[in-house]
C-alpha cells in the first residue's frame, strides 16, 4: 500500500466515525460502535494499523502520525457521544456493565471496626484517663482462678456443669478439682492472675470474652465480653468504687446517663452492688461491682488488713448497646454487613 492511499482510508475512517458517534443515541450502540472502531482484534484502527506494515519504511513516520491523530479523534468522539447518552456505561455481550478503564479510579468499599471492637478501645480509653492499665487473661481457665480463689464454694450452684463450658482435659478431672479445665464465665478470673503476680497498689481493667450457656434472647448471649475492673490500696472504700463508676458511666454514655446501685450478693466481694442505667423506660442492668471480699485478698497473699480494694465486672455488649442504641445483643454477632456499616 501506498502512502496516499493509507492517508485516503484514515481520512474515510475519521469521517465514518464521525458520522456513526455522532448519531448513537443508546449505550448498547455506542458499544457496537466502540467494537467496530476500536475493537482490539478486528476493529477498524487495528486493520489500518495492520497496513502500516506494508508501507515504505520511509512512509512510516508520517503514516504512524495521521493513524494517530484519527485514533485520538476517534476516542475523543467516543468520549463526547459518551457524555451526550448520560455517562452511560459500556455494556458486554451479556448486557451487565463492561470494564471502562477510562473512567476515573472508585474507591473500594473497605471495612471497619465492629461496634464491639470500637467499644473495647472507646472503654480503655476512658479508663486509661482514669489512670487503669489494661492487662489480659486467657480465656480457657481453670477451676482455681474462675471460682475456688475467687471464694465461690463447689456446692455454689455458678460452678454447676449446666451453667458452665467445661472442657474434657485428657486426664479428665472432675469438675470440683482446682485444675479442670472451662472456657471462662467472667473475667473475674484475671483479678486473681493479677494479684497472684503483683503487689499492690494496682489499678487494673481487663476486656475479653467470656462464655455461659445462657439462652440468646435480645439481652443476652452465650458468648459475649465483659470488663474487669480492679483497684487496690489502702483504704479504698465503696465511695471510690461508685464515683469511679459513675464518671465512666458519664463518660461513656454521656451526663444525662441514669446510674442506679442496687445491693446484691457475689461471694468475691462485700458489700456487693447491681449498677443498672435507666433506658427506654425501664432499668437494665450493665454490671456487678463490690468491695473485694478479705477471703479473696488472703487467698492470693495480700495483708486484709493493711490492704483493701474495689472491683467490677460490666457487661462489653449492653454498653455498646446503650449508647448505639442496639435494641437486640443478637445483631452484634449476626455479620449482617447492612447492620455493621452503620457504625
Ligand atoms: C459477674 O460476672 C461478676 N463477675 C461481676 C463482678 C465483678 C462482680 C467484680 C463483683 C466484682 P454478672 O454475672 O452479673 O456478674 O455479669 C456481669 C454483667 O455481664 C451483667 O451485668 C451483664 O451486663 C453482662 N452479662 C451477663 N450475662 C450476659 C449474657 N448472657 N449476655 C450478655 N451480657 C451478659
Amino acid at each position: 500500500m501506498s502512502l496516499p492511499n493509507l492517508l485516503t482510508a484514515l481520512d474515510d475512517l475519521a469521517a465514518d466515525a464521525g458520522s456513526a458517534l455522532n448519531s448513537v443515541t443508546s449505550a448498547e450502540q455506542l458499544e457496537e460502535q466502540r467494537v467496530r472502531l476500536l475493537g482490539a482484534k478486528n476493529g477498524q484502527i487495528k486493520t489500518v494499523e495492520k497496513l502500516m506494515g506494508v508501507l515504505d519504511r520511509a512512509d512510516r513516520p508520517a503514516g504512524g502520525k495521521r493513524l494517530n491523530e484519527v485514533r485520538q479523534a476517534i476516542n475523543q468522539l467516543f468520549e463526547q457521544a459518551t457524555e451526550r447518552i448520560g455517562g452511560a456505561q459500556p455494556k458486554t455481550k451479556s448486557g451487565k456493565p463492561g470494564f471502562d478503564a477510562t473512567l476515573p479510579g472508585i474507591r473500594p468499599a473497605i471495612g471497619h471496626l465492629h461496634p464491639i471492637t470500637q467499644t473495647i478501645e472507646h472503654l480503655k480509653e476512658i479508663m486509661g484517663r482514669l489512670g487503669f492499665s489494661v492487662v489480659e487473661g486467657p480465656e480457657v481457665e481453670d477451676t482455681w482462678h474462675n471460682f475456688i480463689a475467687l471464694n465461690i464454694p463447689e456446692d455454689h450452684p455458678a460452678r454447676d456443669p449446666l451453667d458452665n463450658f467445661y472442657l474434657q482435659t485428657a486426664a479428665k478431672t472432675s469438675a470440683a478439682s482446682a485444675d479442670s479445665k472451662l472456657l471462662r464465665s467472667q473475667t473475674s478470673t484475671v483479678q486473681i492472675r493479677v494479684m497472684e503476680g503483683q503487689q499492690p497498689p494496682l489499678r487494673i481493667i481487663s476486656i475479653g470474652r467470656v462464655y455461659r450457656p445462657d439462652a440468646a434472647d435480645a439481652t443476652h448471649f452465650p458468648m459475649f465480653h465483659q470488663m474487669e475492673g480492679l483497684w487496690i490500696d489502702r483504704h479504698v472504700n465503696m465511695s471510690h468504687l461508685k464515683t469511679v463508676l459513675r464518671m465512666f458511666a458519664s463518660s461513656y454514655l454521656g451526663d444525662d446517663v441514669q446510674v442506679r446501685f442496687r445491693p446484691s450478693f457475689f461471694p468475691f466481694t462485700e458489700p456487693s452492688v447491681e449498677v443498672d442505667y435507666h433506658w427506654q423506660d425501664s432499668w437494665i442492668e450493665f454490671g456487678g461491682a463490690g468491695i473485694v471480699d478479705p477471703n479473696v485478698l488472703q487467698q492470693v497473699g495480700y495483708d486484709p488488713e493493711e490492704w483493701s480494694g474495689f472491683a467490677f465486672g460490666l457487661g462489653v455488649e449492653r454498653l455498646c448497646m446503650r449508647r448505639y442504641q442496639i435494641t437486640d445483643i443478637r445483631d452484634l454477632f449476626k455479620g449482617d454487613v447492612r447492620f455493621l456499616k452503620q457504625f
